[in-house]
């Protein structure tokens, strides 16, 4: 029986140092690898207009002015905040496990521990090379999706909900991203079937970020600024720290999470297939100097049959304006790829002369 190819099979991360483990330590060097001299020098927007907006999820499909907010939210701005997502208890209940998972100790977190060659389980993404920086940060990441897919083996059984609490979870927050995908295509002026169907089945990661505090806070990074490679994703901060910002008019701007609210922003897959329509943003999470900083994310990846490029309906008159890979390729692209900004949607682009 030929087996099932999914993106736990298209390569890892080289295993790195735990960083909870080295914070607890409290040292007064940080090593070199985590140290970014040009965090210091970033411009933190204080402009309170260029907050990100809000959509409540309860008036829509019907209120047309919600819909058209939710339009501009994702052409102009790339994130929103969702209130009223009909979630929250599968969220509570998500982010109580998560910060039980991660006040284990190590060696019952490590039972855990990525396997060579794989981005899935506890350990960190995106390291490629063995002198590129590090990002101050642990992270738990599983595909709960595709079923088929699950590797249950990663599952923490500790603590003793969190399987069922993560089931519930990664249904929920599918759902809500099938509504949004829904509401999207109608945005666009295309058929919904034709943005959705690659979603239903689609690949779906859920990664839980840890950020131990730093005494070095200025001068380390959580998570190195990086576009989302996938459709839709869908965040939520577990503690009440601060720490995502995105990039607009080459500043930094801190987003202040809503509580209960979901943060949504636009991944790669979504403006490539929205032929730039819509618009994926850089972000980046900062550290705190006293406490602990814990996000979970859910990302949302058409299924491995897809295709990766501008959906034919939207590229009217101009064309293409970004290259067409198969979702398997693409996805390979990404997992061999260390976060750089937005140099993938960029290598994406077709550069007409
Ligand atoms: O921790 C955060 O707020 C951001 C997390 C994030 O960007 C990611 O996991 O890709």
């Amino acid at each position: 029986m030929e087996t099932e190819v999914g993106i736990r099979d298209f390569g890892g991360s080289l295993p790195v140092d735990n960083v909870q483990t080295l914070a607890s330590k409290k040292p007064k060097d940080i090593p070199n690898r985590y140290i970014r001299p040009e965090v210091e020098l970033d411009i933190i927007s204080v402009d309170e207009s260029l907050r990100i907006p809000v959509i409540d999820m309860s008036k829509l499909p019907g209120d047309t002015d919600e819909l058209s907010k939710l339009h501009h939210a994702c052409k102009d701005s790339g994130f929103f905040q969702l209130i009223n997502h009909g979630v929250s208890e599968a969220i509570e209940k998500m982010k109580v496990v998560t910060e039980e998972f991660f006040k284990l100790p190590l060696e019952e977190k490590v039972a855990y521990a990525q396997p060579p060659n794989s981005i899935e389980g506890y350990g960190q993404a995106f390291v490629v090379s063995e002198d590129q920086k590090l990002d101050w940060g642990d992270m738990l990441f599983l595909l709960p999706l595709p079923i088929t897919q699950r590797n249950m083996s990663l599952w923490p059984k500790t603590p003793t909900s969190f399987r069922s609490t993560l089931e519930k979870y990664s249904s929920e927050l599918h759902k809500v991203s099938i509504s949004l995908f829904m509401l999207m295509a109608k945005n666009l002026g295309i058929d919904p079937e034709k943005l959705t169907s690659m979603f239903e089945d689609c690949t779906q990661g859920i990664r839980m970020n840890y950020y131990p505090p730093c005494v070095l806070a200025d001068n380390v990074m959580g998570l190195t600024p990086h576009s989302d490679a996938t459709g839709l994703t869908l965040l939520v901060q577990v503690n009440d720290v601060q720490g995502l910002q995105i990039k607009k008019n080459c500043k930094w701007v801190p987003v202040k999470p809503i509580p209960g609210a979901i943060i949504i922003n636009i991944g790669d897959v979504m403006e490539i297939m929205s032929n730039g329509e819509y618009s994926s943003i850089e972000h980046r999470a900062v550290v705190n100097s006293e406490k602990e900083r814990l996000s979970i994310a859910a990302f949302h990846s058409p299924n491995l049959r897809a295709v990766v490029g501008p959906l034919p309906d939207l590229m009217k008159e101009n064309g293409a304006n970004y290259k067409t890979l198969s979702s398997e390729d693409y996805m390979r692209l990404v997992i061999s790829t260390k976060l750089d900004g937005k140099s993938l949607v960029d290598h994406m682009k077709i550069k007409y002369a």
